[in-house]
């Protein structure tokens, strides 16, 4: 590929890159996305395991900038599968004709910013070298996978996968004894899946995890037609909610309603189904005893869904509920009544080694034909670290994060000028809708350059006092929930080494909208602008 020197590199074709790309196209722009894979799609791209699908539904888990877009994309169902949101991303794409301006197979080494030149030099793997006045980074906050190191893993002669890196042509576990490491969200997803496959499936279980059934099912053309009628309420709706979902909290206190109507709420949150179950009640993430009434609700339906006590009491979660990513499933406790599973309950001993065998854990050998990865992401800042990218005065973006991620409204770091990151950490990005933020970052960025080139500037950086500002306001907020209290990947629990800190905005979608806007409206307040 020949060199190429533009105004915006992007690195991700994800939904940001290709939005990205989109908007700053119709602004004159000249941009080029890099992408590492063969497709576009980011996440759902790469995450092809079995069961793969949002747990927001279909119907608000789509872009917005573009009405005719949102009118004429039918989705199929409630809950959309990987193949579905791989084809959407794949229609933006030739819909808005952005595949000529990105660069497949392309994975970005480092990045480095020249600052006599105010550009950033971007090179690849293949040695390619793209520069660029702005650089954005859209490379998504759960796309760094991660496959912790056990002892002899590499001696392991049976087959491996990831959920993260699943072949594209699919895997028949059928006729196998298959091992999944891991009970977060790609794990429950893809375990009943796999468990009616597989001649015996053994599962790894550090941590019990909360799950919420997902009550799956092809969408009504009639409520469909409904909210297309009139989409912008919907998503204007969306927009004034925390997370960025259109969805019907209860304000009231769990301890304020009697054990009979909080037990009426909760089964009617358990039909609905997904994630609004911990809308339940208004105070179920900021206090304990609230908290411990929605779990016990849970764990009751855990013991009668599971017909063996012993498995019932192991998949029983201890932990506050909501305060790992909740998950949401479909039939994932009645797996463990299938006589072709067990649980191997690991949360007392590790895993003691992968042999070339299987996975041996209490000295017990479970003998296996493939083992699955289930076991997540370097979180939110993990694809950023990866590639090396060196700011003004040469400062490495991994060192200056080493101690945990530090950003100005997790959109821009200090000393690594003209540099944006889309959700970064800091921002609400996993914490909301991914794609109404996704969007509001993309526009925000790119009304920025917009601003920037109007008035003959190529240098932007965000200040030293801006970014502390906004890191102390981030753990400020993130001290009041109960979500920062456990071991989840939110604070980087997952990666051995890793630094723990709580990383995305934990203050809200509207209020963090309503601060970027107004930094833009004081003419980016908290950046420092000009040469
Ligand atoms: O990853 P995870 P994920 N030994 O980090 C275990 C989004 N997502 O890919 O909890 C043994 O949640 C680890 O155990 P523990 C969603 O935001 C969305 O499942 O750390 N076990 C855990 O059980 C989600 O939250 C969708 O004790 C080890 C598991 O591996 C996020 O992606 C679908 C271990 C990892 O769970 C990540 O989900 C899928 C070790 N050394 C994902 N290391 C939907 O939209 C880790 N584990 C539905």
């Amino acid at each position: 590929m020949p060199d190429a020197d533009v105004d915006v590199a992007i690195v991700g074709a994800g939904f940001a890159g290709l939005y990205m790309l989109h908007r700053l196209r119709g602004m004159g722009f000249r941009a080029q996305v890099l992408e590492a894979g063969s497709g576009v799609g980011g996440t759902w791209y790469w995450n092809r395991y079995p069961g793969a699908r949002c747990d927001v539904e279909s119907i608000q888990y789509s872009y917005q900038f573009d009405d005719d877009l949102q009118q004429e994309w039918e989705w199929s169902e409630r809950y959309a599968t990987q193949p579905e949101l791989l084809r959407y991303a794949e229609h933006v794409a030739d819909r808005f004709d952005l595949r000529r301006d990105i660069r497949f197979d392309t994975r970005v080494t480092s990045a480095t910013f020249d600052d006599t030149a105010h550009r950033w030099v971007l090179l690849t793997e293949a040695g390619d070298r793209v520069s660029a006045t702005w650089c954005v980074m859209a490379t998504g906050c759960l796309s760094s996978f991660n496959t912790p190191d056990f002892p002899g893993r590499d001696r392991f002669e049976g087959a491996t996968y990831h959920t993260g890196r699943w072949p594209h042509e699919g895997v028949d576990f059928s006729g196998r004894r298959v091992a999944v490491i891991g009970s977060g969200s790609s794990a429950i997803q893809s375990i009943p899946i796999i468990a009616e496959q597989a001649e015996h499936l053994a599962v790894f279980q550090r941590t019990a995890n909360y799950t919420i059934p997902a009550h799956n099912t092809p969408l009504d053309p009639e409520a469909v037609r409904r909210v297309k009628a009139d989409y912008p309420a919907l998503r204007a709706w969306g927009k004034r909610m925390v997370n960025g979902i259109a969805f019907h909290p209860n304000p009231k206190p769990a301890g304020e309603a009697t054990a009979e109507e909080r037990r009426d709420v909760y089964e009617r949150r358990w039909a609905e189904g997904g994630l609004t179950f911990m809308a339940a009640f208004g105070d179920l993430m900021l206090d304990d005893e609230a908290n411990a009434t929605a779990a016990d609700f849970v764990r009751g339906k855990i013991r009668e869904i599971v017909t063996d006590p012993e498995t019932a009491g192991k998949l029983c979660p201890t932990n506050i509920i909501g305060c790992k990513r909740l998950c949401v499933d479909t039939g994932y406790y009645a797996t463990y009544n299938r006589p072709n599973v067990t649980l191997v309950d690991i949360s007392e001993a590790p895993i003691e080694a992968i042999t070339p065998a299987g996975v041996k854990a209490q000295g017990v050998e479970h003998a296996v034909d493939a083992i699955v990865f289930a076991t997540g992401f370097d979180a939110m800042t993990g694809a950023l670290t990866r590639i090396d990218i060196r700011g003004a005065s040469g400062v490495r973006l991994r060192d200056k994060w080493r101690d945990g991620p530090r950003s100005y409204l997790g959109l821009a770091v200090a000393g690594f000028p003209n540099l944006f990151t889309v959700t970064g950490p800091g921002s609400p990005s996993v914490l909301t809708n991914m794609l109404p933020s996704i969007e509001q970052h993309v526009e925000w960025i790119s009304d920025c350059f917009r601003y920037l080139r109007d008035r003959g500037i190529d240098r932007i950086e965000a200040t030293v006092t801006a970014e502390d500002d906004w890191v102390a306001h981030n753990a400020e907020v993130a001290g009041n929930t109960l979500r920062s209290t456990c071991s989840s990947w939110y604070v980087g629990a997952n990666v051995p080494g890793k630094p723990r800190v709580f990383m995305p905005y934990i203050g809200g979608f509207p209020a963090y909208v309503e601060r970027c806007d107004a930094v833009a409206a004081k003419g980016y307040e908290g950046f420092a602008l000009g040469a």
